[in-house]
């Protein structure tokens, strides 16, 4: 049944922003067409949703004869928690139904496989890309082997993102860098070219009183040039600086150097994948996105259009695809590109 798939993904996004490098999974348990039991991944290294919807009854044994809906298969192997699979398999639910297989090589169907060798029924597939989607940074780090990338640029009327030098004030709108904070809060890491960080000074922290933890963050500095003093270097928040000078881990401020006389925007990917990071917010500059748009490497982009002309300045990039949705944020425009298959896509009307 479809509503209690739904209600399943809706649990599931509880555990925005606390479970990452995870992924956000819940599940519904449903007897006799009712909803006797419910829960989610909550936290990172904590029980998995199966097993908080079964600790959510009263008796694990109402389990049985029982349907499960849970947005992920669920596990085989034994990480920071047991099987999912065994505890199901144990406790014997009529059938098992699920959005999506687990992507994860130590799991890939032989979750499923466990059920279904003990004669429980199962089905996958019930609003696949809703669980794909819900999950879309999760499925990328896995399926393609690097986190899933989110760019993000606010821009002129008339098409700038800066003035000739460099400065940038107040394009978007008050409304507008709110909601960028909330986008920031949302994923793993947040990245800023050069330029960015030296012209702009962004401190790159979630304000404006919204909830979730600041995330990770990158700058690119290839020969150090950048100032000491910069807000990105005040040691507040976890930051990587690559450049190819250094290799060195402070408090809070770590130099990581690549090979820049190579395509950087690869490397950078790989080596923030092998640290568990999921997911990139790219919040500028021009040069650093168009690489990246150039690359094909992005999945989705933000880009706010402010009322205001600079005639002359420095250009906004270029996205040649229809956007998937676009809304006003107060006095803006917010335009939406997607280009993953994860993403669900406008359904053509
Ligand atoms: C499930 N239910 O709620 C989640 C699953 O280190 P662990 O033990 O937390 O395992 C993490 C992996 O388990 C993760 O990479 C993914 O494959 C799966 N997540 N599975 O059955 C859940 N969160
Ligand atoms: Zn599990």
């Amino acid at each position: 049944m479809t509503e209690f798939m739904q209600r399943a993904l809706e649990l599931a996004l509880k555990g925005q922003g606390h479970v990452s490098p995870n992924p956000m999974v819940g599940c519904v348990i449903v007897k006799d067409g009712e909803i006797i039991g419910e829960g989610w991944h909550e936290k990172y290294g904590g029980p998995h949703a199966e097993v908080n919807a079964v600790r959510s009854l009263e008796d694990e044994a109402q389990v049985e004869g029982s349907t499960v809906y849970v947005t992920l298969e669920p596990c085989s192997h034994h990480g920071k928690t047991p099987p999912c699979a065994d505890l199901l398999a144990r406790l014997k639910p009529k059938k098992v139904v699920v959005c999506n297989v687990d992507p994860n090589p130590l799991v890939a169907g032989r979750g499923l496989k466990k059920l279904s060798d003990v004669g429980i029924e199962v089905e996958t597939g019930l609003l696949e890309k809703e669980g794909l989607a819900l999950n879309k940074r999760f499925f990328t780090a896995m399926t393609k082997k690097r986190p899933y990338v989110i760019l993000k640029w606010a821009q002129t009327e008339d098409g700038f993102i800066a003035r000739e030098d460099y400065t940038s004030k107040w394009i978007s709108g008050e409304n507008s860098r709110e909601l960028v904070h909330q986008y920031r809060a949302e994923e793993d890491s947040i990245l800023v070219g050069t330029n960015t960080a030296r012209y702009d000074n962004p401190s790159l922290n979630v304000r404006f009183d919204i909830e979730g933890k600041d995330p990770l963050r990158i700058v690119i500095d290839r020969n150090l040039e950048l100032s000491g003093d910069l807000k990105l270097f005040d040691g507040s928040q976890p930051t990587i600086c690559y450049n190819t000078q250094k290799n060195e881990t402070g408090k809070n401020l770590e130099f990581k150097t690549l090979n820049f006389e190579e395509e950087l925007f690869p490397q950078i990917l790989e080596n923030l994948l092998q640290r568990g990071i999921h997911s990139i917010f790219v919040e500028g500059g021009r040069f650093l996105i168009n690489k990246i748009i150039e690359a094909g490497l992005w999945d989705e982009a933000r880009v706010f259009t402010g009322k205001v002309k600079f005639g002359k300045g420095i250009e906004a990039p270029k996205i040649n695809l229809a956007p998937s949705a676009s809304m006003d944020i107060g006095e803006d425009r917010l335009t939406l590109y997607s280009n993953s298959e994860y993403e669900k896509r406008p359904s053509g009307h």
